[in-house]
């Protein structure tokens, strides 16, 4: 058996965590068995290595340091989660995973983007997202969405040119391979977010049955 690997990925505050729960919720009515999961982190090991992602220190922290934290996270979690419920039959649903390291390490932090590749096969080996939903807006919503939330980590401390840089390369990445890509304009009220992704339910239910 081999389940379905759907991320969820775009800047911040676009609402992938909430989507993804509802995501899951109008799966699990049609009897889908659902895996809900986040990175940076999914396993405890891996959530130690999202705190020190995301928590502002005083010492800068090297952007090839932050590269490989992000894919030490990720072996982390494909080994104790992702592989095995995508071989049991699983629907993976991922709040972020490598797309968001292509983003943010390399548009927002400018490395290069051969060295990111060598790291993904070199970690997930030939694994890659069947489907990748980007929610899309224009960067002052979303980060002022997150800065509703209260304090900002160590992320959404960075200039909106970072994030500008962020929302380009999921566009790209996008229109490179539109067979593994779903945009959603997620600076639409939720109600009309979730109507797209409800249009989008017949073709996941028929990938969970293929
Ligand atoms: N990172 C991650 C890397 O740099 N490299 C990597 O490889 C990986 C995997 C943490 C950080 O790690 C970086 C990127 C990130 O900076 P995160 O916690 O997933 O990753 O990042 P955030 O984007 O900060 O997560 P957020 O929780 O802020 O955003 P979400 O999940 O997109 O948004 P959500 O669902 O929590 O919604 C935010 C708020 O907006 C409201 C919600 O109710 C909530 O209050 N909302 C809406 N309001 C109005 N209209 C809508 N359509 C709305 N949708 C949601």
């Amino acid at each position: 058996m081999s389940g379905l690997f759907i991320t969820l990925e775009g800047p911040e505050g676009a609402g992938k965590s909430t989507n993804r729960d509802y995501l899951a919720e109008r799966l699990r009515t049609h009897g889908v068995d659902c895996v809900l999961t986040r990175e940076p982190g999914g396993t405890p090991l891996a959530e130690r290595v999202r705190e020190l992602l995301l928590a502002p220190s005083d010492e800068t922290m090297a952007a090839d340091t932050e590269l490989l934290l992000v894919f030490a996270a990720r072996a982390q979690h494909l080994a104790q989660v992702i592989r095995p419920a995508l071989a049991r039959g699983a629907v993976v649903l991922c709040d972020r995973f490598t797309d968001a390291t292509y983003a943010y390490q390399g548009g927002g932090r400018g490395l290069d983007r051969a060295r990111i590749a060598q790291l993904e096969t070199f970690v997930q080996a030939d694994l890659r997202p069947d489907l990748t939903l980007v929610f899309d807006l224009p960067v002052e919503i979303g980060l002022s969405r997150a800065a509703a939330r209260g304090r900002l980590d160590r992320f959404e401390q960075e200039a909106a040119t970072f994030f500008e840089a962020v929302r380009r390369t999921y566009l790209q990445r996008a229109a490179a391979e539109p067979g593994r890509y779903r945009i959603l304009d997620a600076a639409q009220p939720l109600d009309q977010v979730q109507a797209a992704l409800d249009a989008l339910l017949p073709d996941l239910l028929e990938g969970c049955r293929g």
